[in-house]
């Protein structure tokens, strides 16, 4: 940490920039040893700051600065300032041109932002406060300005010299230099500023957008990844279309350009008309990618795509605002994913994202508001709570007002804000306007952290035919905020008789379906003219990221997990039997001697009905992951809860092992692969039955895992069949699981996004001992501390989803885990910062583990120049 006390930077204390820029022309000098950057900025006084000073404050982070020029008068030292990571230069005028030139040296820069080197490629992060590590500016999303940038670098190493906007010229210079100009016309704050030199190849092709411009799509990849690129433009350019017909957006630049790079901090960066991706978020083929994979890839690429509009065009007026690009650019990616696959699967694992790891998080020391009101580094708030909350917190609205008010309320919200940075007010405004509702009290979405409780009881009336639900909400007390408002919480309910579903008839009208709205403490709902006792289907499609429980049987749960018509309550119905079976088992240390047979009979008819989506099917046989689990408990023991999900898991495959072959051979079909749903859910539930032999004693089935690795047929069946192998009760030295491994390596080395498999796979073997797997790889060729994929696939992996191989009683992982984030912090302190997350949840685990998990962290914060990342993350966990 470079200050003492790293400075909390608030929201309540934002106030309009002094100064704005109107233009930038940068050319920026890139060079093997050392690279120039001269900026001019064409400045002024900002007409709407209330208190204006002549005092010009810009940011710049490790700049050597070379000279400094206003009105192209050079100053003087004793003229400016240049300390703790700002330039002060007093007496500005009202109007200005305001040059510089800096040294750098990106060859050097570990960190991932600012200018850095990949490999062998020059590019930019600046996202968000990284373009001040490349020049000096008012580095905060309010400024807008035009950009112009020159580019130049030696032609042999770098033929291709990439910019945002349109390419505005381009030419030779001495020395076997070149350069290249690119001029964006649309006014962006810096964060979207981009740059990319190398020895790059590209794909090609064409978008006619509904009005008629032809836009050239190109993406840019090293020579050898060339065949990985068609699936990425597919979805690109079915993006461009989805986001014309849902949103009425259009693209807005001749020219769209994706660059692949392999050392990244994320998954990929919206620069405008130049997005920077993380390979492994957009290079595929069938052999080295999974069908997840790919789903994830489409759903990247539309979401980058979609920021053009939600965040480029229209951006945030201070990083408090994130979740009004960030959230709402996921809720547009995930409409965009389910209208184009399985609305169900896409939503239940959403939903599974949600609850496992974003619910955590609002239960945690980092817990903040979908809006934060403070930070010390803004890289630590690109969160599940921004992104994926703000992402409910937007589909919540369009429960609450309907699809056309909502749709309309984002037309107006773009025109109106169009080439503005706003606030999550004036989106919430927009749909305000269009639906005639008053969202104020929603608005606490906003601003207060936690997941809020719902508690359900129902009373039935005989005699009049009337059913109540009476709703009750309670929120947690979280960092800084020890009480709550009621939240106004959109419940979808629907109400099942015994031959299907029953009419609603509550305040005078009749419906098969109604949005229930909790805005109060309590508040009951009555249903009038019902001939039978219904049964509640509560919480459809989760229409509110909320724990609602409801005490009702299994058999009233299997019910709803067979009939319901919303498939979410189904799936959901089966989880909630298999979650109470599994934490009874955890609390007695023991599981019964025969599994459910409520659970067993739901699993069995999912499992045989063959009109059911197979990744539902596979969705719903899935139990509720360890980490899951582990959320619902006030004392952890990730041991007891592993032994007690795999209890289950052998049970359920020893009672359902001839339904499962059946279902495994059924789905094992031959023929060419293809990225389609069909064969989506085939392997799906092909891979889910096959988990479930594998732990089966007999030979026969076994083998099967052993069959389909060998058969090499595609990545998604290869890794399931190679995790089967290696996450099976065997010990680590299992021969077929061995030879399986050394295969994939031996075939693979040099994919560099395959090896990030192969690390993923053994760092996740379900036992203690792997801690010395972790060891050796964190040795191995293929693994590097520097490249983020690295990090993720193996520390990542195992800490982070690997509890049982992660919480040893001994301490070592925290030990290994703490001991990485020492080494990483200096180097790339984002990623440091990442990787203690499982740490942060100390205070729910078990003594035994609790000790050693605080005492990681006090290790961390005892270390002399801890970055401001890893210190906030720290420092907030111990308080
Ligand atoms: N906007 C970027 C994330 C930037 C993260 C900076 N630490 C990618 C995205 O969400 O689309
Ligand atoms: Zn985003």
């Amino acid at each position: 940490m470079k200050d003492a006390q790293p400075r909390a930077i608030k929201l309540e204390d934002y106030t309009v920039p002094a100064f704005l820029v109107d233009r930038v022309e940068l050319d920026v000098s890139l060079d093997e040893y050392e690279s120039f950057v001269e900026s001019r900025l064409t400045m002024r006084r900002n007409p709407d700051c209330a208190e204006p000073s002549s005092l010009l404050v810009l940011d710049g982070e490790d700049l050597e600065l070379c000279w400094l020029r206003l009105n192209d008068n050079e100053l003087a030292v004793n003229e400016f300032r240049y300390q703790d990571d700002r330039l002060e230069i007093p007496n500005a005028p009202d109007q200005f041109t305001l040059a510089s030139r800096v040294r750098l040296q990106p060859q050097n820069n570990t960190s991932l932002s600012g200018l850095y080197k990949s490999r062998s490629l020059f590019c930019t992060q600046c996202e968000a406060e990284g373009f001040r590590r490349i020049t000096f500016f008012p580095d905060r999303p309010d400024v807008l300005s035009v950009f112009t940038t020159t580019i130049s670098a030696p032609r042999a190493t770098f033929p291709v010299l990439l910019g945002n906007g349109n390419p505005d010229g381009q030419g030779e210079s001495e020395g076997g230099r070149h350069w290249a100009r690119w001029h964006d016309p649309i006014p962006k704050p810096a964060y979207l500023f981009a740059l990319v030199a190398g020895d790059l190849e590209y794909i090609e092709d064409h978008f006619v957008t509904r009005s008629g411009r032809d836009v050239t799509l190109r993406l840019f990849v090293e020579a050898k990844d060339l065949d990985k690129c068609d699936f990425a433009m597919q979805a690109l350019k079915q993006s461009m279309r989805w986001d014309e017909q849902k949103y009425n957006r259009e693209y807005d630049l001749d020219i769209f350009m994706i660059v692949a790079v392999d050392d990244f901090n994320m998954g990929a960066m919206e620069n405008k008309g130049l997005n920077i991706f993380n390979t492994a978020a957009v290079l595929a083929n069938p052999e080295i990618t999974t069908d997840a994979t790919f789903l994830r890839i489409a759903g990247i690429v539309a979401h980058e795509y979609f920021h053009n509009w939600s965040g480029n065009r229209v951006t945030c007026r201070d990083w408090f605002q994130l979740s009004l690009k960030e959230g709402f650019t996921v809720f547009r990616d995930a409409e965009f994913s389910s209208d184009t696959g399985s609305p169900t699967v896409k939503r239940i694992e959403d939903v599974s994202l949600l609850r496992t790891s974003q619910f955590a998080e609002d239960a945690g020391p980092m817990a903040h508001p979908v809006r934060p009101d403070s930070y010390i580094e803004i890289n630590n708030f690109y969160t599940l709570t921004v992104y994926e909350k703000g992402a409910e917190v937007v589909r919540m609205m369009r429960e609450l007002v309907g699809h056309e008010a909502f749709y309309l309320g984002c037309n107006l919200y773009f025109e109106r804000h169009d080439g503005q940075a706003v606030t999550c007010d004036d989106f919430v405004r927009a749909i305000e306007e269009t639906s005639g509702r008053d969202l104020s009290q929603f608005k606490r979405w906003y601003s207060q952290a936690g997941t809020p409780r719902v508690e359900v009881s129902d009373d039935w009336d005989a005699d009049q035919g009337v059913y109540c639900l009476t709703l009750r909400q309670f929120g947690d007390p979280s960092p800084g905020q020890p009480e709550k408002q009621p939240w106004h919480i959109p419940i979808r309910t629907g109400l099942l008789g015994a031959a299907g579903p029953l009419p609603m008839t509550f305040d005078g009208t009749t419906a098969d379906e109604r949005v229930l709205e909790l805005t109060e403490s309590e508040q009951t709902f009555r249903f009038t003219g019902l001939s039978e006792r219904p049964t509640p289907s509560l919480l459809r499609g989760f229409s509110a990221p909320v724990k609602l429980h409801y005490p009702c049987s299994r058999d009233v749960r299997a019910r709803l997990a067979s009939v319901d018509p919303d498939g979410f309550v189904r799936w959901d119905a089966l989880q909630s039997i298999a979650q109470e079976i599994l934490l009874a088992s955890v609390a007695a240390n023991d599981r019964p001697e025969q599994p459910d047979a409520t659970l067993l009979e739901a699993m069995r008819s999912v499992l045989a009905d063959e009109s059911l989506d197979g990744a539902l099917v596979a969705q719903m046989m899935l139990l509720p992951s360890e980490l899951y689990l582990a959320e619902q408990l006030e004392n952890v023991d990730p041991l007891a809860v592993h032994r007690a999900r795999r209890g289950l898991q052998q049970q359920l495959a020893t009672a359902l092992h001839t339904e499962l072959l059946d279902a495994y051979n059924r789905c094992n079909v031959a023929g060419p692969w293809e990225i389609s749903a069909t064969q989506i859910a085939q392997r799906s539930l092909k891979n889910t039955c096959l988990g479930y032999l594998a732990l089966l004693d007999d030979d026969a089935v076994r083998s099967l895992a052993h069959q389909q690795y060998w058969a090499q047929h595609n990545m998604t069946d290869v890794l399931a069949a190679l995790r089967t192998l290696i996450h099976s009760d065997h010990d680590a030295s299992y021969a077929p699981g061995q030879q399986a491994l050394s295969d994939f390596y031996t075939r693979w080395q040099d994919e560099p996004l395959a090896m990030n498999l192969w690390l993923q796979v053994q760092a996740q073997r379900p036992h203690p001992d792997v801690i010395q797997d972790i060891r050796r790889l964190r040795q191995d060729a293929v693994f590097d501390l520097h490249n983020p994929n690295k990090v993720r696939s193996l520390i990542g992996a195992w800490s982070n989803a690997n509890p049982v191989g992660f919480h040893r009683v001994d301490h070592a992982g925290y030990q290994l885990l703490s001991d990485s984030i020492a080494e990483l912090d200096p180097l790339n302190p984002q990623i440091a910062s990442r990787l203690l997350v499982p740490l942060t949840r100390w205070r729910r685990f078990d003594e035994r583990y609790a000790s050693g998990m605080r005492e990681a962290l006090e290790r961390l914060i005892a270390i002399p120049g801890l970055s401001k990342d890893a210190y906030e993350v720290v420092s907030k966990s111990l308080a």
